[in-house]
């Protein structure tokens, strides 16, 4: 299998660290593409994914998955052990309910801050609004707050043991970086949280 991946990259990294997790980074041949060189917007990636985005993963027959998540729930089932999507129906959807909330909540908002706040993502977006960097900034601050407190409750995102849910907040947790924002400062849960994570195979 061939995955299109971008270093560093946060819907990329949701399916490197998942196959981290796994054991299997062996399983896939990784061609490495450069966002801000526009590799993505080539005629030729544009046959592996007409949206000119990463993720991709191109199986040995041809077929092509996009979609991060998509390609985790395929990883899942070729390599069920350790499972990180649930076991029973519903495990399966608690840590999609949770898995989502990290992405649509957190990772989108950071999303936003950088793609319309950070010089080099000029190269990514049309036109930048300071507006909405502005307002994505402040949404990501409410989120982590809300990780915080949930973290206070439960050890991982979503319950007792580590999930997928923990690797798309890990994901979000690192992306912040980018604008230079440490979510986890001043939050205590959060940071006892992410240290754990960053020991974990998906931190080295
Ligand atoms: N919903 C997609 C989002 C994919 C996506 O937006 N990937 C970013 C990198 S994190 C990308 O390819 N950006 C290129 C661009 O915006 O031109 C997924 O989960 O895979």
């Amino acid at each position: 299998m061939k995955l299109y991946s971008a270093n560093g990259a946060p819907n990329p990294d949701r399916v490197t660290f998942f196959l981290k997790e796994k054991g299997k980074m062996d399983a896939v041949e990784v061609v490495e593409l450069s966002l801000l060189d526009g590799q993505h917007r080539s005629e030729d990636y544009k046959k592996v994914n007409e949206l000119a985005r990463v993720p991709a993963l191109e199986l040995d027959d041809g077929t092509i998955l996009a979609e991060s998540r998509a390609i985790c729930t395929y990883l899942e089932g070729i390599f069920p052990e350790p499972n990180l999507m649930g076991d029973t129906p519903l495990e399966k959807a608690q840590i999609e309910m949770w898995d989502r909330r990290v992405e649509l909540m957190l990772m989108m908002s950071i999303a936003g801050w950088f793609r319309h706040g950070h010089p080099k993502a000029a190269a990514l977006e049309a036109t930048q609004s300071k507006e909405w960097s502005d307002l994505s900034e402040a949404a990501t601050k409410k989120a982590c707050d809300y990780f915080d407190s949930v973290l206070s409750k439960t050890p991982f995102v979503a319950g007792e043991r580590f999930t997928n849910a923990d690797i798309t907040l890990f994901v979000s947790m690192r992306f912040g970086l980018y604008m230079r924002y440490k979510c986890w400062e001043g939050r205590p849960a959060l940071a006892k949280w992410f240290e754990s994570m960053q020991a974990r195979p998906m931190g080295q």
